[in-house]
């Protein structure tokens, strides 16, 4: 049985470690934040389930084809015969800043409806993860997100969203009011500290009280990602738990709060403490910092204890 559904746009992308210039080298990937999460849950030795859309193209070919090799269920998957898979462009310009380029408009995944998950959400899973990236690209997916978040909280999976703010795709504004209405049906609030805003509070009020404020309103737990600074998970009638990151060399840190949630809904599924499953998923984000990729160096299950040898360590 499938333990994680999830959905969105899953794209060809281009990945330079410098500016784009004639001949600069390229490594071709996918990426998307849904299948980012997904491909650590498999890696984690979970049953994960990708229900996105891509064109009838090569990348779409390569990527279901890579989220298969994943371990990753994309039995309900859709294709699209007449728009094309997306696509972006991540340039490295200095040092550890990333600049991201989409071609996603109009694009299958971007055409997502209700009606292409049915066969998908008719065949269950425990926890719905949501973005509010899916949410960002159009009427379509946005319907799309709040359908299945209706069908998930009428059958008591747990919903869980990710926030994920993309400046390139919405406003602020925007994005507060497609996901304020939707949190009655989600039960963990996943968020970097600079999101919680969105969906919480007004201009000036603090973590604590905009975490309670989800809480008061059915949220079940609040979980705030703060990079380098580690997490916070805010429960209702206990003290919020805080757990400091993983040290390790930072080579990228794109894809590391896909990574946080996957390790976060693992504990989750094997029935860890808060406590423990917070420090599940900022250990397997430790992983995706200290890789380059967005998910090419999560660690499968029996990897997670690697980071505790000492650094210069060759197991062998
Ligand atoms: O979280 C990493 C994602 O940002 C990346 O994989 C691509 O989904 C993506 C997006 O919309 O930026």
């Amino acid at each position: 049985d499938v333990e994680v559904l999830t959905f969105g746009e899953t794209m060809l992308s281009l990945q330079l470690e410098g500016p784009l210039a004639v001949g600069n080298p390229v490594r071709p990937t996918v990426a998307g934040a849904e299948s980012n999460v997904a491909v650590g849950l498999a890696r984690l030795g979970h049953r994960a389930r990708w229900a996105g859309r891509v064109g009838a193209d090569e990348p779409g070919r390569m990527v279901l084809r890579t989220l298969r090799g994943e371990g990753v269920d994309v039995a309900h998957a859709t294709t699209d015969d007449e728009a094309p898979t997306g696509a972006m462009l991540r340039e490295r310009r200095v040092a550890d800043l990333a600049r991201v380029h989409y071609w996603r408009g109009g694009s299958a995944g971007s055409r997502l409806r209700p009606g292409h998950l049915g066969p998908a959400l008719d065949a269950g899973a425990r926890v719905l993860h949501l973005t509010g990236i899916t949410c960002a690209l159009g009427a379509g997916p946005l319907a799309a997100v709040r359908a299945a978040a209706e069908h998930a909280a009428g059958r008591g999976w747990t919903v869980t969203l990710d926030v994920n703010h993309r400046t390139r795709l919405w406003s602020a504004d925007q994005a507060a009011a497609a996901l304020r209405p939707l949190l009655p049906r989600v039960d963990i609030v996943i968020a970097s500290d600079d999101e919680l805003p969105l969906v919480a509070g007004d201009d000036d009020t603090a973590e604590a009280e905009r975490a309670a404020l989800l809480l008061r309103d059915g949220v079940r737990e609040v979980v705030v990602k703060r990079g380098a600074e580690g997490a916070d998970l805010h429960l209702p009638g206990r003290p919020a738990l805080h757990v400091p990151a993983h040290p390790v060399p930072v080579t990228d840190t794109v894809g590391a709060g896909d990574a946080f949630c996957a390790g976060y809904l693992s504990g989750l599924l094997d029935g860890l403490s808060p406590g423990d499953r917070l420090h599940r998923a900022t250990r397997t984000a430790a992983f995706a910092v200290a890789t380059s990729g967005d998910w090419e160096g999560l660690p499968h299950r029996d990897e997670l204890p690697l980071l505790d040898t000492a650094p210069g360590t060759a197991v062998r």
